[in-house]
């Protein structure tokens, strides 16, 4: 990633290949030169001129529209110019051959959106979500980057930030006089301020981790013993054949992954081999991937065969998993009960939860029954609801931010009369951890992390 920042550079903002527009940006203090020398004098400012495109030979290129940004009021805080061609492949690497020779550099992946970041056109948290609408899947997922990129959720940031400060200087008035004892009444107060901001904090976490799964989509496991029904459930959640299934015992070997959009909510969901001991080579490494894929998962669907005792799949799931704690049962095959479903779902409820507190849904893969109960239990894990309304994207590094603001203010709260100091250093740390996500505090590094993951013209 460059340093200077100041330097031009050029790049084809629309996606690669052939279409009616291709669009070829720069940006930087050399804009209006090389424009000059490509079609002429520079266009007026935000106008759109139609212009003859020439190379350093004065061939002519293609015939177009130019815009003139010029700085700060551009998408990067600089001198921007856009040129509009026909949206062929070898015009676009020709203007862009044209460009390069009259004095810009092609731009790397993310640098527009990094130079506008870093003329504070936008935070960070906003740069990320331009990215993200690039990027997004579904309707839901395009809304929430949107409302992130107009700073819906820099502005919930922000806010709790303001009620932090206020918080340290409460506090920091008792610090001038450290021999007073800190009166009953204004204790109280600080302890219900810092109660609330807390609250803020622990509902923004909620929100944000919605948007986590807005962007992401949620991340599951399907495993259990052979025969269960384990890829059968896959096929269903699907919508189609994608696994073999078949009567016998060890039928899937390789994990295999399917992206699904269910009510909205996407999902990315990984069907493996059954678990059991077993001397067969093939089936080892099938074995050993289910449970690379098990540690990754956000969650585990412990697929079982509801003929089997239920104490009996609880005790094997604790055995195959290293705990219980992101496991969700699925108790299968209840076609073959002659109870209706809900009386078996009442069931699975009762024993698995008295046992071990995690949750239960009783299915059939075969007629589909119980699949509602699965979908709804999926979207509650998600934290999704029909109305996702207002709510934003966002990344598992705001979330980290986050959850150290709120570690910092739990380390604060019993601080707070006895050891006011202590409590002060913490409520400043709980600002810088919550300042990484609009980015005011950054490294160089996480920039380029960040940055390197756009696309090349954006
Ligand atoms: N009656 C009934 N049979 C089912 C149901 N789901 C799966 N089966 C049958 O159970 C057998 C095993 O199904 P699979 O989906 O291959 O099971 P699996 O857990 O993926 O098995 P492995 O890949 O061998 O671990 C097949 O004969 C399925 O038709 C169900 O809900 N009801
Ligand atoms: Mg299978």
């Amino acid at each position: 990633m460059s340093n200077t920042h100041d330097d031009t550079i050029a790049a084809l903002a629309t996606a690669p290949g052939s279409g009616a527009v291709a669009i070829v940006r720069l940006s930087g203090n050399e804009s209006q030169r090389i424009a000059e020398q490509i079609c002429g004098a520079a266009p007026a400012p935000r106008r759109a001129e139609l212009r003859a495109f020439r190379d350093a030979s004065g061939e002519l290129i293609d015939t177009g529209l130019a815009l003139y940004f010029p700085g700060p009021d551009s998408y990067t805080g600089q001198d921007v110019v856009e040129f509009q061609i026909h949206g062929s492949p070898v015009i676009s690497e020709w203007l862009l051959e044209a460009i390069v020779s009259a004095g810009a550099r092609a731009a790397e992946p993310g640098e527009f959106t990094l130079r506008a970041f870093l003329n504070d056109k936008l935070d960070l948290a906003q740069a990320e979500a331009v990215a993200d609408l690039v990027a997004s899947h579904s309707r839901a997922a395009a809304r929430a980057a949107g409302r992130s990129l107009s700073g819906s959720f820099s502005e919930r940031v922000a806010a709790i930030q303001s009620s932090l400060t206020h918080l340290r200087v409460q506090l920091e008035a008792h610090l001038d006089f450290p021999d007073e004892e800190i009166d009953p009444e204004s204790g109280a107060a600080l302890q219900s301020s810092l109660r609330m901001t807390k609250q803020s904090i622990a509902q923004l976490q909620r929100e944000a981790h919605r948007g986590v799964v807005l962007r992401d989509g949620l991340n599951l496991a399907i495993a259990g013993p052979p025969n269960a029904g384990k890829s059968s459930l896959l096929n269903r959640l699907a919508g189609y054949s994608a696994a073999i299934v078949t009567d016998i015992p060890g039928t899937t070997r390789d994990p295999l992954r399917e992206h699904l959009v269910l009510d909205g909510l996407p999902i990315t969901i990984v069907d493996t081999a059954g678990l059991r001991a077993t001397t067969d080579p093939i089936e080892k490494e099938g074995l050993r991937r289910a449970h690379v894929e098990l540690e990754r998962a956000d969650r585990v669907l412990w697929v079982s065969d509801v003929m089997q005792d239920i104490e009996a799949t609880v005790a094997e799931a604790r055995t195959s998993l290293s705990g219980l704690d992101k496991v969700s049962f699925v108790f299968n095959k209840i076609d073959l009960l002659d109870k209706p479903p809900s009386a078996t779902q009442r069931l699975a409820d009762n024993a698995v939860l008295e046992s071990t507190g995690a949750p239960a849904v009783a299915v059939s893969a075969l007629t589909g029954s119980g699949f509602e109960n699965l979908t709804r239990h999926l979207k509650e894990l998600a934290g999704w609801s029909e109305n996702v309304e207002g709510s934003f994207s966002a990344r598992r590094r705001h979330l980290d931010a986050i959850e150290r603001a709120l570690n910092h203010l739990d380390s604060a709260e019993p601080l707070l009369i006895s050891q006011s100091e202590l409590a002060a250093e913490e409520l400043r740390n709980a600002q810088q951890s919550l300042s990484e996500v609009t980015g005011e505090l950054t490294s160089d590094d996480l920039l380029g992390e960040i940055f390197s993951s756009f696309c090349i013209g954006k």
